[in-house]
């Protein structure tokens, strides 16, 4: 897979991009990422790449010029059409159903704003798909698609050390994880549940089942669907 990152903070990325599942995927070839700044897109000496709102109002509007030239200059380099993200406080909730749509592309184009916001004709004219984190107020899009990345590319084929992992993850299959115990039996007057130690797979399944229903149940009803 390809990602392609519009940023004004590509050094927010590299280091990430350095480490965990996402740079082992990178060292392997799995996929390639490539943070692009817009601000190299500016026109004036000042590189500038917003200004103040028509209108009139407080903070700073993002403005077109840099955005599509940054964009059309990315997109140029690649065979692959990619599917474009904007990240938005205003777009659509990132699920685990969204990550694995976004997996089975075979590119993806991550745009970044902050706090200021885009000029709508850049949301307008890019046809991205917008997306959103959650119902929380960040300074950038950054974190934002930090999270989408490592979501998505430890989706791709060969990122997981445990290929069965991704299935059994929380939300994979709309319910919390149970409970997990490893040495010692006891610590601190804390004792492993009996059945783990049974070696009774069948009630060992039939309990874990159940622990991850109830704490579905008590601590995420909204998993469960509407009822
Ligand atoms: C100008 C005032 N803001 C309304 C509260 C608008 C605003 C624009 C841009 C607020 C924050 C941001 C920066 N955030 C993102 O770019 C962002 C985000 C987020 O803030 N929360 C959850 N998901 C995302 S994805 C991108």
């Amino acid at each position: 897979m390809w990602i392609d990152v519009l940023t004004l903070f590509p050094e927010v990325f590299e280091s990430y991009l350095a480490t965990s599942i996402v740079g082992r995927a990178v060292a392997e070839g799995r996929v390639t990422i490539r943070c692009t700044n817009f601000r190299d897109f500016a026109k004036d000496k000042h590189r500038s790449v917003d200004d103040r709102p028509f209108g009139g109002g407080p903070g700073m509007v993002l403005m077109c010029g840099p955005v599509f030239d940054a964009l059309e200059s990315v997109e140029a380099q690649r065979k692959e059409k990619p599917q474009r993200i904007l990240l938005t406080p205003q777009g659509a909730r990132l699920t685990q159903r969204v990550v694995a749509e976004l997996a089975q592309e075979p590119a993806l184009l991550l745009v970044c704003g902050h706090y200021e916001g885009f000029d709508e004709r850049i949301r307008i004219r890019i046809n991205a798909r917008e997306i959103s984190v959650g119902d929380y107020v960040l300074s950038g899009g950054e974190p934002a698609a930090m999270v989408l990345v490592d979501a998505v590319v430890r989706l791709l084929p060969g990122a997981l050390g445990d290929e069965a992992s991704a299935d059994n993850d929380s939300f994979a299959d709309g319910v919390l994880e149970y409970p997990q115990y490893t040495r010692p039996r006891e610590f601190r007057g804390m004792r492993v549940p009996e059945v783990l130690l049974s070696g009774n797979h069948a009630e060992i399944a039939a309990w874990r089942e159940e622990q991850a229903r109830q704490r579905t149940a008590q601590r995420r009803p909204d998993l469960l669907g509407p009822s």
